[in-house]
């Protein structure tokens, strides 16, 4: 497993997300997955699946200090007590002593960012969680936020995948030393269709899927493809062992644009 590594961090390159994945399927996924060699999963308090992904952890028999543990802080508890209040709760859903990183999971304008900070940098003080960072964040927030943060943030996770332009907010993170998590990254499942990542594959033996995590760990990117099925986890993990050229990697990226975004919400920032 390759990792990518920022202000710190050390984040396998490939994490399991786990958005929309509930119940015992859920945990059932994140033990297989840590199985078949995943080290870095990725769940988030809105996803309501905590508990289980805790759940799936122990029942892989791992040891908690080999694999990275993502969560994320809902919109409504950045007022400064709710935050810790909020991140305990976590760690009690989870059965962790500490998390790997913790991600306020979009910005909220109508909380003043400095205090939400001093509390996500206090979290991190009392050893709730071992890295602190953001996700969803623009360019613009993200000078703001490494202003005003009085610990290093080491990600900024947003939507990424060939189909959507991020080059903008990848050259502040790394301006910044922070580290860029895609989350959903392979266009929740339209890249497996795709015919230049299909013909890009054949010379590898990889599928659609394969090149486009490739492409994005290949930018030292870390990528946390969701899925529900079982099988395809070895496939999101098996891309470590060819390299693609500079010329496929300047391929893939010309087809992205700033209109290929997927996720979006009435809440969402200005996009860059
Ligand atoms: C609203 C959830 C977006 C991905 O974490």
């Amino acid at each position: 497993m390759q990792f990518i590594e920022a202000s710190g961090a050390r984040i396998p390159a490939i994490g399991l997300g786990t958005w929309e994945l509930r119940g015992r399927a859920c945990g059932r996924l994140v033990e297989q997955a840590i199985k078949f060699g995943y080290r870095h999963i990725d769940t988030a308090q809105m996803y309501d699946n905590e508990r289980e992904v805790g759940e799936g952890l122990r029942a892989s028999g791992i040891d908690r200090n080999d694999v990275f543990v993502t969560t994320k802080i809902w919109t409504t508890h950045f007022a400064p007590n709710d935050l810790e209040r909020s991140v305990k709760e976590s760690l009690k859903r989870l059965r962790v002593a500490q998390i790997d990183l913790v991600l306020l999971h979009w910005p909220n304008p109508r909380i003043p960012l400095a205090e939400t900070l001093g509390a996500l940098a206090n979290v991190k003080r009392l050893g709730m969680a071992r890295h602190i960072g953001v996700s969803n964040f623009t360019v613009a927030l993200i000078e703001q936020a490494v202003a005003l943060s009085p610990e290093p943030l080491v990600c900024n996770q947003v939507e990424y995948h060939p189909y959507l332009n991020q080059a903008k907010v990848l050259e502040a993170c790394q301006r910044h030393d922070m580290a860029v998590v895609a989350y959903s990254p392979v266009a929740k499942g339209r890249i497996k269709s795709d015919e230049t990542l299909r013909r890009i594959g054949t010379a590898y033996g990889k599928t659609a899927a394969q090149i486009c995590l490739r492409w994005l760990v290949q930018q030292n990117v870390a990528a946390i493809p969701r899925t529900a099925r079982i099988e395809r986890l070895p496939e999101n993990i098996d891309i470590f062992d060819f390299a693609l050229t500079d010329s496929e990697m300047a391929q893939i990226s010309a087809m992205g644009s700033a209109k290929g975004r997927l996720t979006d919400f009435g809440f969402a920032p200005k996009w860059d």
